[in-house]
C-alpha cells in the first residue's frame, strides 16, 4: 500500500488541489503557513508607505484611487489570513508572529516613499513584480490559497496599470515632474527586483516548494521575466533604469542585468532596512489601539449568537 506521503505527492502531480481537511505532510503545512502569512503581512504592511500619501495626493481623482488601492491591500491581507487559518493557526498567533519579528514580510516595504512619484513607482514596479510572482500562485497546489490569489491578481493588475498611468502623466509634465519620476525609478528599481527573493542557488525553500507545486517558477526565472517585461515600459515613460549592465542578450533571448546587492537585501530582510523599525512600530501601535474594537466586535458577535440560540 502506498504511504500517505506518496498518495499526497500523486495528488499534487495530478493537479488535484489539496484542501484544508486533506492529509498533508507537516512540512507542507508549515511551508504554506510561512509563505501565506508572510504574504498577508506584506499586504498590510504595504498599506503604510502608500497610506502615508493619501492626505498629500495631488488631486481628488488621485486621492480616490489611492484610498481604493490601500483598501484593496487590506482586503488581500484578509483573504490571505483566512487562507492561513484553514491550516490550523489562529489570527492572533499570526499577528503575534508579525509583531514579535518572527514572521517576515516583503523587503520592499522597508523603503520610504519620499515623493508623490514613489506612489506611481510602487504601482508600476512593486505591483508589477508582485503580479509576475503571484500569477503562478493562482495555480498553487493548496486550494484556499489558489482561490484567494485569483481575486488578488485581478486587483493587482489594476493597481499596476494605475501606477503606470500616474507615471505617464508625470512623464508628460514639467521638467521638475520628470526629474521626480526619474528619481523615484532610481530608488525603486533595485528593491523591486529584490522582491523575488534570493537567487536560486541560495533559495532554501524553493526545491521543496516546487516539488509540492506551491511555487511553480523559480525566483530567478520570475525576476528575469519581470526585467524583460519592464524595459519597454520604461522606454515609453522616457526613464532610464539605474543599471548600466542592462543589455539585450541575443543568445539567451533575455536582458542581462547587473549584480543585485545581496548584502543590502539580507540586511533589509533581517530587520535593518531604512524603515523596518518604523513599520513594525506602526503595526504594533495599530494592534494595541484597536483592542477595544476587537473586544466590541467579539461581544457583539457573542450577543447575536446567544440571541439566535
Ligand atoms: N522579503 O527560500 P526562499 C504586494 C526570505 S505584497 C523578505 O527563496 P521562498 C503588495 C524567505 O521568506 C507582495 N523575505 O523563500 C502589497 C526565506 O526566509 P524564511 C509580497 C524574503 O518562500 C501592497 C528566505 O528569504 N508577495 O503584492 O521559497 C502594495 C529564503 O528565500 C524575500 C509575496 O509574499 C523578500 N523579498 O520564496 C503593493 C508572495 N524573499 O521564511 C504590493 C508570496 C525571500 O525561510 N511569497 N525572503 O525564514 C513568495 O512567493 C515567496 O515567499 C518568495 C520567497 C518568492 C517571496
Amino acid at each position: 500500500m502506498n504511504s500517505p506521503e506518496t498518495l499526497f505527492q500523486q495528488r499534487v502531480d495530478a493537479e488535484i488541489k489539496i484542501e484544508a481537511r486533506d492529509w498533508m505532510p507537516d512540512e507542507y503545512r508549515k511551508t504554506l503557513i510561512r509563505q501565506i502569512s508572510q504574504h498577508a503581512h506584506s499586504e498590510i504592511v504595504g498599506m503604510l508607505p502608500e497610506g502615508n500619501w493619501i492626505t498629500r495626493a495631488p488631486n481628488l481623482r488621485r486621492k480616490l484611487i489611492l484610498i481604493s488601492k490601500v483598501q484593496d491591500e487590506a482586503g488581500h491581507g484578509l483573504y490571505l489570513y483566512s487562507a492561513a487559518e484553514t491550516l490550523g493557526i489562529t489570527r492572533d498567533q499570526l499577528f503575534d508572529q508579525l509583531h514579535t519579528g518572527k514572521a517576515k514580510y516583503s523587503s520592499i516595504f522597508n523603503y520610504p516613499t519620499l515623493t508623490w512619484a514613489d506612489i506611481g513607482a510602487i504601482g508600476w514596479l512593486v505591483d508589477g513584480a508582485a503580479i509576475m510572482n503571484q500569477v503562478m500562485l493562482c495555480r498553487t497546489s493548496y486550494g484556499p490559497y489558489a482561490r484567494a490569489m485569483v481575486k488578488i491578481c485581478k486587483e493587482e493588475s489594476f493597481h499596476q496599470r494605475q501606477g503606470y498611468e500616474s507615471l505617464l502623466a508625470l512623464s508628460k509634465g514639467s521638467a521638475a515632474q520628470q526629474k521626480m519620476l526619474q528619481e523615484a525609478v532610481n530608488r525603486w528599481w533595485w528593491p523591486s527586483i529584490m522582491m523575488f527573493g534570493p537567487s536560486d542557488s541560495e533559495s532554501t525553500n524553493s526545491e521543496k516548494s516546487m516539488l509540492w507545486k506551491i511555487k511553480r517558477q523559480s525566483n530567478d526565472d520570475l525576476r528575469q521575466r519581470f526585467v524583460d517585461a519592464t524595459i519597454d515600459q520604461a522606454r515609453i515613460l522616457g526613464v532610464t533604469l539605474p543599471d548600466d549592465k542592462l543589455k539585450w542578450n541575443e543568445e539567451r533571448g533575455h536582458y542581462d542585468f547587473g549584480e543585485i546587492d545581496w548584502t543590502e537585501f539580507w540586511n533589509v530582510v533581517k530587520g535593518n532596512g531604512p524603515c523596518n523599525k518604523q513599520r513594525l512600530e506602526a503595526r504594533v501601535k495599530a494592534w494595541n489601539e484597536g483592542e477595544w474594537v476587537r473586544e466590541a466586535a467579539m461581544a457583539h458577535a457573542e450577543k447575536r449568537k446567544k440571541k439566535a440560540a
